[in-house]
């Protein structure tokens, strides 16, 4: 009877089995898509990630470990100074289907290229308003998705835009917010089962996170799944009751979803909490700020979440993109999911309950009641990629570790906000099981001062600026997703976790970008460095590979990195073993110590920001007075500067586009001095009797 019962059981469930599948195949608008993105890239690469997973693991091994030395540039295609300027950074990952490569550059000018010969095939130019006040840290787009016969993207100006993948016309375009409120887009989105995933920036200015979720054939909103409770909802307890904080509290999303569909959940990382650096009106725990988050993917209705940091102060973002994988742990198969935070550490779960994988310890950090700091914080069990406590520097008075406190006095603290890994994606290799991490290793003063939240304006309650002279400079590990610890990890000269993008293949290979230009291929076991090629601009992007007839292609956009500081340039590179293009001359190296730089102008009382379309740069940097001169700052570019004094003794304020502010200096001595919302800006004035 029993048995009789299991069988029948057993029957059902196959019919049923059945019926699902013919169900969402009948629904499904491009099941063959659909198919192709639930398994490792091969011939195409058809996702930002590679895949539904983000692995950025290729099945291709025509090019390996015992080739790779051969390899050469196939082709290098200019996109028409799309992006080039000192304003942007090229971060895309370059999609490719049936020998077509698709490409965004910083000004999400979308081109479509024989990815055999780079010949462009056709362009479409975004004409997004370059007055865009509300970008937080240089004008980027992470890429594209495809699906349905188009392309899909986002654009600075919070529209997402379909364009038919065989002419680059426009099929539709959806705003989903508006950028004059502080909302950008910078992710590449993804495409799965006729709908478009994708996040929205502007953590730095006040806004509410959430993922919004278009029907992929008309552009319509379907839902959207917000990273900060309403008041009443799951999570508002950990907000200051009775006020709506929550409503402008950052948690955006930077980065590309992954999905399950076997799980039917889709997953992605949030942002720091808003303010930034201010965490006195927010006491709580303040969800889903610095959080792994997954929602049901047909409803966007919350399926769990692991916040990262609590009450983040530090601008600890998950910013790097979710990777889905699976493993086995004590002989059980387990479906895992794994992120490189802003801490240093990865962070590895369960992706069917958000519970920790390899365990997490919740332990005590010091405390500041007036910040009122969480009683505890996550520590993952294993290595962190990068050092955790910062060195004493002169002029500082504490130097402190991870999780530590600030107020109003500047406090050296390592990580940085901006890393451990920020943006740059984490790429796993089934075959070694490793995680490829890039690190920055930078120390911050951190300072907390007090803002008013306005609407579409900077929001971030402080600063973190690197102390003058300090080092700037990165890591590149391989971590034992087993275990969390560290396998081999490599110092580089340059700020690695944002840029240092990379990925890995069947052929044993890990390909990996140098903001100095040059583009490695690494041993995916051992890390040995097997080929490198000057690409000539900075390649801080992440790179793919994919067949044409036959030939497997390794490509990356150069295009350099503003915020790194790496060459600026609009150029897209494939190499293959058939390869007849030569490397060209290095570009000039990005700096490894915080500070202004250039020569001093002598007896020069006028600066001007944003000159020459480098946004972020005063000119002169440096400057000498005499004591009782007034300096004018003259703002000639497209976003809100300050000029404010490294220890605030002055400040500009806000000096908009168009206009001027002076400051007299009547006392000698030296004054560096940074912008407030882009901290690596530096100026200095040395007055003299
Ligand atoms: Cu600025």
């Amino acid at each position: 009877m029993k048995a009789k019962e299991g069988h029948s059981g057993l029957v059902f469930g196959i019919l049923a089995a059945m019926l699902c599948s013919m169900v969402s195949l009948a629904w499904a608008v491009d099941p063959e898509f659909d198919r192709l993105q639930r398994q490792s890239p091969g011939k195409d690469w058809l996702t930002n990630g590679g895949d539904l997973t983000n692995q950025r693991y290729s099945t291709l091994k025509q090019i390996n470990t015992s080739n790779v030395k051969k390899l050469k540039g196939a082709w290098m295609t200019r996109l028409k100074g799309s992006g080039l300027g000192g304003k942007y950074s090229f971060e895309a990952t370059p999609l490719v289907k049936d020998g077509v490569m698709y490409v965004i550059t910083g000004n999400d000018d979308v081109f479509a290229l024989n990815a055999r010969t780079g010949e462009i095939l056709w362009e479409y130019w975004s004409g997004v308003d370059q007055k865009i006040s509300t970008v937080c840290c240089g004008w980027v787009n992470r890429g594209v998705a495809l699906g349905e016969g188009k392309v899909f993207f986002g654009q600075f100006d919070a529209n997402v835009v379909a364009l038919d993948m065989k002419t680059g016309k426009l099929v539709w375009k959806t705003p989903i917010e508006q950028w004059e409120h502080g909302y950008t887009i910078t992710s590449a989105p993804i495409y799965y089962d006729g709908t478009i995933y994708i996040g929205i920036s502007g953590g730095e200015f006040g806004i509410r996170g959430r993922l919004t979720a278009l029907n992929a054939e008309r552009g319509e909103i379907l839902w959207r799944a917000y990273t900060l409770p309403a008041p009443g909802e799951f999570g508002s307890d950990t907000w200051p009751a009775g006020t709506d904080h929550s409503m402008r509290g950052g948690a955006a999303i930077w980065n590309t979803p992954a999905l399950d569909p076997e799980l039917g959940l889709v997953y992605f990382a949030t942002g720091n909490c808003g303010p930034d650096y201010d965490g006195s009106m927010r006491e709580g725990d303040n969800l889903f700020c610095a959080s792994i988050m997954a929602v049901n993917a047909k409803t966007g209705a919350y399926a769990w979440h692991f916040q990262q940091v609590h009450h983040d102060l530090w601008d600890y973002d998950a910013a790097s993109p979710v990777v889905l994988f699976d493993t086995v742990i004590d002989g059980q198969p387990r479906k895992g999911i794994a992120e490189a935070g802003r801490t240093g550490w990865v962070y590895i779960l369960d992706r069917t309950n958000g519970k920790p994988l390899i365990g997490i310890e919740e332990r005590p950090v010091p405390q500041e009641p007036r910040q009122k700091t969480a009683k505890t914080q996550p520590f993952p069990v294993g290595d962190a990629t990068v050092p955790q406590c910062a060195a004493p520097l002169p002029g500082y008075p504490e130097a402190r570790c991870i999780f530590d406190v600030f107020w109003e006095t500047p406090v050296l603290m390592q990580p940085s906000g901006i890393g451990g890994t920020n943006w740059s994606p984490m790429p796993y290799n089934p075959d070694t099981g490793y995680f490829y991490v890039p690190g920055t290793v930078r120390t911050s003063a951190f300072t907390r001062y007090g803002d008013k939240f306005k609407l579409g304006k900077r929001y971030d309650g402080g600063s973190q600026a690197a102390p003058i002279g300090s080092p700037q400079t990165g890591t590149f590990t391989a971590i034992d997703s087993k275990t969390n610890k560290i396998v081999w990890q490599q110092t580089q000269p340059y700020r690695t976790g944002q840029g240092g993008g990379s990925m890995t293949t069947a052929g044993g290979l890990l390909f990996r970008g140098g903001s100095d230009g040059n583009f490695h291929a690494l041993d995916a076991r051992t890390g040995e460095e097997l080929w490198r090629f000057q690409t000539g601009f900075g390649a801080d992007a992440p790179a793919i590979t994919y067949e044409v007839d036959g030939e497997q292609f390794v490509a990356i956009t150069t295009g350099g990195n503003q915020s790194i500081g790496s060459a600026n340039g609009d150029a897209v590179w494939a190499f293959s073993l058939k390869g007849q293009v030569h490397a060209l001359w290095p570009p000039p190296p990005p700096p490894t110590v915080a500070g202004p730089t250039g020569p001093i102008a002598a007896g020069a009382d006028k600066v001007e920001i944003g000159v020459n379309n480098i946004e972020y740069r005063y000119g002169p940097g440096r400057i000498r007075i005499k004591a009782g001169t007034t300096v004018t700052w003259t703002n000639s570019g497209d976003l809100p500067h300050t000029a404010t004094d490294m220890e605030f003794k002055w400040d500009t304020g806000d000096i908009d586009p168009g206009q001027s502010k002076a400051v007299t200096f009547d006392a000698p001595g030296n004054y560096y001095y940074i912008c407030r919302p882009h901290p690596w800006m530096y100026g200095q004035i040395i007055v003299e009797q």
